[in-house]
């Protein structure tokens, strides 16, 4: 143990423990712009590039950045001397200095940490001349580069390359011409970016951020000739309500459901739904497979993987091509949505397909890509239209100046919007096995379940395991969240040595509650955590909590459909993969 003072306050630490985090244990807060640590989940950025952090050392010559100093014995350290003020204040006018002065139209206005940080400060005047080199925009279908607005903290390196281990971002030139870019400064559309998003999650300023489509929902919304109807993913009811100042994990289906009702929707819907649905195909899927390799067949391939990430889907398209008939071939609750509302809901409403604008709001940003895939279009007109985040959600609620606080609360519209607690906790990780189990034991061995909580499917573990009893039958079950961890069962496959019959992998940590396009979590594990309890407090005070059960479900299936993995199912509600 290590006994300092920091600012007058004794404190004993363990040796290595670096200054800043000395400090956060007496409720220090010392300003970073650079330092980014998910406790619990072993993400740390700590460059000491930004220098924000530097604090004064009794008897130093030099004053002491706290982000990657360790504390010694007998340490005197002051966090707001005046010259460590100082000195913050003018790194922080130098950082300024080459940076675009646009907040009032910048994406990030309002939730930038550099605007924040010059607010604090107090600064009103820029002492130095940058150079402003200006850097090409870079946009692809989900994601925005505007490096001209990069502090160069490498937060987003440290996502891309040690989380999710893609490795398309990295720190090439010098001095003003430093940029954060894929090889060959090429664009990200052209890389092997998987558009997770966890670089947008973690980017302090407005460097990165996801395209912004409120502006065409707005004018769908306006057009008297379109039918607008919208779906929302599971995770968002979870988070939303954080951007209107409410404690995390507080649950908004009711608000959200009238707030979006109020901004002109004609119909609001539940991807929740199309979870169900999802289940359904998923899980026949997967109890084929399961029967032929159980009764010796040497074809099949095993496990089989979920596929209702799409930044998942992308990163197994790109980086483990030779795996790709391992994945079911469900396409994701987003898509089975759209395809489901452009053909069965249009008819049954009577509306053209072109007449019909499908809007989802999603906590990823990797939806807007995947909606814009291909073969997810019939004439170039996209099931899925438009993909939002949550946060363009809250956006366009403040923007029509409705008080969400206090709406009140409204249930979804019929058919498309009603859900069970199986599709509800697809938004965290453990979820979507979880509820695939819940169908899959009850169809498989024809008995009822004899419980519904599978809790150990469930946690922020990044790998979790479990097997479960299929009245006789042991089935494997792996659950990944992040692309790291993922690619680690990938691997275990591919060598012919993995253990399991089925496996769940979510792109972003904690799953979609930790979206790329969620509220801005700034780290705090704790937020995901309040989220995710939210989602299993939600399924538990569903009535129906098992997708078969689902009565809109059975009725599609009835009148349109068929049965699960139909011809039409089939041609509706599944994908292929391309290398
Ligand atoms: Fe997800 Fe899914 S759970 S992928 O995380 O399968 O985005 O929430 O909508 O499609 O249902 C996201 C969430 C979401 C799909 C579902
Ligand atoms: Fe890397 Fe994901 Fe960002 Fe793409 S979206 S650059 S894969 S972190």
């Amino acid at each position: 143990k290590i006994t300092l003072n920091i600012d007058h306050k004794n404190i004993e630490v363990p040796k290595g423990t670096t200054i800043l985090e000395a400090a956060a244990e007496v409720g220090i807060d010392i300003p970073t712009l650079c330092h980014m640590k998910l406790h619990d989940m072993n993400i740390e950025n700590k460059p000491g590039g930004c220098r924000v952090c530097v604090v004064e050392v009794k008897g130093r010559r030099n004053l002491a950045p706290a982000c990657c100093t360790e504390v010694a014995q007998g340490m005197e350290i002051s966090t707001h001397s005046m010259r460590a003020v100082n000195a913050r204040r003018t790194i922080l006018e130098l950082i300024l200095s080459d940076h675009p002065a646009d907040c009032l139209v910048c994406a990030k206005s309002g939730n930038c940490e550099l605007q924040d940080m010059a607010h604090q400060m107090g600064i009103r005047e820029i002492h130095y001349q940058g150079a402003q080199t200006h850097y090409r925009e870079d946009t692809s279908p989900a994601i925005i580069r505007e490096m001209d607005k990069c502090i160069r903290c490498k937060r987003c390196e440290t996502m891309c390359n040690h989380v999710q281990t893609v490795g398309v971002l990295s720190t090439i030139n010098r001095g003003f011409e430093a940029v954060i870019s894929p090889a060959f400064e090429m664009n990200l559309d052209h890389s092997v970016c998987t558009y997770c998003g966890q670089c947008v999650a973690v980017c302090p300023t407005g460097a990165l951020t996801e395209v912004d489509e409120t502006g065409a929902v707005i004018r769908a919304l306006s057009d008297p000739s379109k039918t607008v109807i919208v779906q929302t993913a599971p995770a968002v009811r979870a988070a939303l309500g954080e951007e209107f100042e409410m404690e995390a994990g507080t649950l908004v289906t009711g608000k959200m459901v009238s707030a979006l009702r109020r901004l002109g929707f004609d119909y609001v819907f539940d991807t929740d739904f199309a979870a169900d649905l999802t289940i359904m195909e998923e899980g026949t899927e997967l109890l084929s497979r399961l029967g032929k390799y159980l009764a010796g067949d040497k074809e099949v391939k095993m496990p089989i993987l979920t596929s209702c990430c799409p930044a998942w889907v992308k990163f197994f398209e790109h980086q483990f091509p030779e795996l790709k008939d391992i994945p079911s071939t469900a396409r994701s609750p987003q898509q089975m949505f759209g395809a489901i509302a452009k053909t069965y809901f249009a008819d049954k409403i009577g509306v053209k397909r072109e007449d019909l604008v499908v809007v989802s709001i999603m906590p990823c940003v990797a939806k807007k890509y995947e909606s814009s895939r291909d073969e997810f279009a019939v004439d170039g007109n996209p099931d899925v239209d438009h993909a939002l985040t949550t946060r363009e959600l809250a956006s366009l609620i403040n923007l029509s100046n409705i008080d969400f606080n206090s709406l009140p609360e409204e249930d979804f519209d019929k058919p498309l919007g009603e859900s069970t607690g199986a599709g509800v906790i697809f938004g965290t990780t453990g979820g979507v096995i979880e509820a695939a189990v819940r169908t899959a034991y009850e169809v498989q061995t024809g008995k009822m379940l004899p419980r519904l909580d599978f809790h150990e499917l469930r946690g922020m573990e990044g790998l979790r395991k479990a097997t479960i009893d299929f009245d006789g039958t042991p089935i494997n079950i792996g659950i990944a969240h992040g692309l790291g961890n993922a690619r680690q069962l990938l691997e275990e496959i591919k060598a012919g040595k993995s253990e399991f019959h089925a496996i769940e992998i979510m792109s972003c940590p904690g799953g979609c509650i930790g979206g790329g396009g969620q509220p801005y979590h700034h780290g705090d594990v704790e937020i995901l955590k309040k989220r995710q309890k939210a989602l299993y407090s939600e399924d538990k005070n569903k009535t129906l909590r098992k997708s078969h059960e689902n009565p809109h479900i059975k009725k599609l299936y009835e009148e349109f459909l068929g049965a699960p993995m139909s011809e039409k199912a089939h041609h509706l509600l599944h994908t292929k993969y391309f290398d």
